[in-house]
Order: structure tokens, then C-alpha cells, then sequence
């Protein structure tokens, strides 16, 4: 319309889109925790295969700490949860925790 302003309206797109930070779950060593409840920990909730839930469970005992997956920091820390309370109804003390990549 020629006598009447267009009213316009000004809309802004973000320069890029952003990755999610993300987060690894490590899993700590104690002296208790049976090393096959890891292995079965490490299969339930990690997707790991018995022969690399084996490995990482063996890294954490020799080495105090272990990578059990990275993750956005939700996904990170239901895992941790879940873990946790698996641990604790089987009066286990293991313990596993968030880091952020
Ligand atoms: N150190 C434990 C044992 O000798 C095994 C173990 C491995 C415990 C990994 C916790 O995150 C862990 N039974």
C-alpha cells in the first residue's frame, strides 16, 4: 500500500549453532566393589561390551579412575544416579562421578 508504512519486523539469526559442552561420567576405585558388579555396571548402563567393560574396570582398579563414557550433562548425570543406586542396593561403595570435558 503507497500511503501506508510497512511495518516490518526485525528478525535475528544466531551466528552458528552451538555444541552442548559435554561431560564425562569417571568411575572411582575402593577396595569392596566386587570387580564383576563394575563389569555388569559398565554393560547396563554404558553399552559396554564384556571385553571393554573388563578393560575400563581394570584401568579404574590400577589406575584409581576411569572414563565410563562422555555424555550432554543430563544424559551424564542420570547415569551417575543410576549407577549409584544400583551401587547402593547392593551395599556396594562404588562411586562414580561428573567431569566436564
Ligand atoms: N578394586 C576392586 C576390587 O579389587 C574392583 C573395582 C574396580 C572396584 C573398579 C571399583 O570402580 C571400581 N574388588
Amino acid at each position: 500500500n503507497p500511503d501506508s508504512p510497512t511495518i516490518g519486523v526485525v528478525v535475528r539469526t544466531r551466528p552458528q549453532t552451538r555444541k552442548p559442552a559435554m561431560y564425562k561420567v569417571l568411575m572411582l576405585n575402593d577396595d569392596y566393589t566386587p570387580m564383576e558388579f563394575v563389569v555388569h555396571v559398565l554393560e547396563r548402563f554404558f553399552q559396554k561390551s564384556r571385553e571393554e567393560a573388563t578393560d575400563i574396570m581394570l584401568h579404574v582398579h590400577k589406575r584409581g579412575v576411569g572414563v565410563c563414557g562422555v555424555f550432554t550433562y543430563e544424559v551424564a548425570e542420570t547415569k551417575v544416579t543410576q549407577v549409584m543406586d544400583l551401587a547402593r542396593q547392593n551395599q556396594h561403595p562404588l562411586q562414580c562421578t561428573i567431569e566436564k570435558d
